[in-house]
């Protein structure tokens, strides 16, 4: 009897799945980023800093195992936001963003950010049929992350390295990180922010002027 590969059989659905939305998001020209990165690491507060600064049309899709307070932070900034709450799962995959989508008017935004699950291993294995991932780590992480986990950074083309404001109490070489993501990511585009501080961000807004 054949065998059957559960994994790649789910994968190839996905796939399928994370290219409609693709087709999706180019006929109706919007920009869309998958951010990932550990718990904790600033995402959901970079997207707070971008949806208060940024000028243009844009959504959130936030994933988390279980509550929709990050959804909610973004709703706060005045922005459309959805909560998707995968009861366990630790990424999103492709078909919980098609069904999400179909609640957006998508032909009125520029950009959709997606929060992936706060996870650096499972969420990068998974297409959603974004344009770009969005890599982020913090300060306070240590500085070996892009190292100890490649399958992330080979596929990112945005890097945020947040938290800096913490740089001063934390043993971490930001050059290092750079040396390392520039080796397995040549064109990688990375910035170094304080998002709560608010510092770094003018680099990130020129990149999103630019692919708009
Ligand atoms: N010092 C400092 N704290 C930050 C910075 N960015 C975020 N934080 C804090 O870090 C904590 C986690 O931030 P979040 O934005 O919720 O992180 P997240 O990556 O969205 O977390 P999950 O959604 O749980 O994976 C919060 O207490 C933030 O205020 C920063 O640049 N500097
Ligand atoms: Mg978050």
């Amino acid at each position: 009897m054949a065998k059957i590969d559960l994994r790649a059989s789910a994968q190839q659905s996905n796939d399928a799945v994370a290219a409609r939305n693709r087709d999706l998001f180019g006929r109706n020209g919007v920009y869309v980023m998958n951010f990932i990165g550990s718990p904790g690491c600033g995402k959901t507060s970079i997207l707070e800093y971008t949806a208060r600064h940024l000028d243009g049309n844009f959504a959130a899709i936030i994933g988390d195992v279980q509550t929709a307070f990050d959804a909610e932070r973004i709703r706060d900034c005045g922005v459309e936001a959805h909560a998707i709450e995968t009861g366990g799962g630790c990424h999103l995959n492709a078909a919980q963003i098609a069904s999400t989508v179909a609640n957006i008017a998508l032909d009125r935004l520029d950009f959709l950010f997606i929060e992936n699950v706060g996870n650096l291993v499972c969420p990068s294995a998974f297409d959603l049929g974004e344009n770009i991932k969005v890599a982020v780590l913090s300060v306070p992480e240590g500085d070996e992350k892009v190292r100890k986990y490649p399958a992330l950074f080979v596929r990112a083309d945005v890097v945020f390295i947040n938290k800096m404001d913490l740089l001063d109490r934390c043993p971490y070489d930001a050059e290092r990180v750079k040396e390392d993501a520039l080796k397995v990511r040549p064109h990688v585009r990375i910035f170094e922010t304080s998002a709560t501080g608010g510092t770094g961000f003018e680099p990130w807004f020129e990149f999103l002027r630019s692919v708009r």
